[in-house]
């Protein structure tokens, strides 16, 4: 539905992410969730991980969905709804699965306000993006940009699943402790979940073709490359016989 399309909301929108991710990265400081919790937030203010999880993920799938709901006409073009499957796709597993079996410490409540506002704004973009501004080609399904893409986002979505499953598996319930993570892609580096992620939001960007794709693939590159640096660090600092041949965030690299 290309002639509903508002192009000025979508590129400040596409700028406010961008601008955001340089911002994580001007600050270079680790977020204060995870294993960076401690002391980061008054004492109390932390909510169950799963809670937390569940609802602030929730806005980046329930968001597309509302808007396609409330669609008087049809569905957008293929190309379109193919990649809106997929990321609403992402955002099902990470709001009903990865969310509920998460065994992480609690949440500090302050993170969980701004990151249910970026998940609202980020799930609004590209949302209102593929349903009212997006337009291809009729030949976009054999674009080598559009294959290779879908590839890459799949494949970046496995590893990412993978890599969670895996650290999950290094707590028994109820446990909050840290362990050296150990198989799959963690052979190679410490943010294994994150460079999964990282593969799967460049995929989407080139599959879209979009500045709203290219903005989220760009933050995601922003706080979660800038994280798994900090992971690395923080598990050089806590286990001696950490693999030295282990990156950050790109095997053999970085
Ligand atoms: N959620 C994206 N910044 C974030 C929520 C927090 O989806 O104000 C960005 C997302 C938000 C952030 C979001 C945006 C920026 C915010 C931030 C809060 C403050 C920040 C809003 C929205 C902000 C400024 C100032 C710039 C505006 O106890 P634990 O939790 O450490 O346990 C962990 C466990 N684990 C281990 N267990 C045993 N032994 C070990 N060695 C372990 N290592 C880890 O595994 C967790 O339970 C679990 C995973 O931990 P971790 O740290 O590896 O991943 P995590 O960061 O929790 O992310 C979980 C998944 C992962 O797949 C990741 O790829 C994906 O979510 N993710 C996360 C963040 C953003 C994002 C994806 C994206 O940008 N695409």
């Amino acid at each position: 539905m290309p002639g509903r399309c508002q192009q000025n909301p979508v590129l400040a929108g596409s700028a406010a992410l961008a601008a955001l991710g340089a911002l994580v990265l001007y600050l270079a400081e680790p977020s204060g969730y995870g294993k960076y919790s401690a002391g980061a937030v008054p004492a109390g203010a932390h909510l169950p991980a799963r809670a937390a999880w569940f609802l602030q993920e929730l806005p980046s799938f329930a968001v597309p969905v509302g808007i396609l709901a409330g669609q008087p006409s049809a569905l957008p073009g293929p190309p379109a709804t193919v990649l809106l499957g997929l990321f609403c796709a992402h955002y099902f597993h990470r709001t009903f699965v990865y969310s509920l079996y998460t065994r992480g410490r609690p949440f500090p409540v302050v993170f969980l306000i701004r990151a249910f506002v970026f998940c609202m704004g980020n799930g609004l973009l590209q949302g209102y993006y593929l349903i009212y501004c997006a337009e291809y080609p009729a030949d976009w399904f054999t674009d080598i940009r559009f294959s290779l893409g879908i590839f890459l986002f799949i494949l970046g979505m496995g590893i990412n699943i993978h890599s969670d499953y895996i650290l999950r598996r290094l707590r028994k319930p109820g446990e909050v402790i840290y362990r050296i993570p150990q198989g799959g892609l963690f052979t190679y580096v410490s943010g294994a979940n994150f460079l999964g992620e990282i593969i799967e939001w460049s995929g989407y960007a080139l599959a879209s073709w979009s500045l709203p794709g290219l903005a989220f693939a760009f933050f995601s590159l922003c706080f979660l490359g800038l994280r798994a640096f900090h992971h690395h660090r923080f598990y050089l600092k806590m286990f001696e016989d950490y693999p030295n041949s282990r990156k950050a965030l790109i095997p053999f690299i970085f």
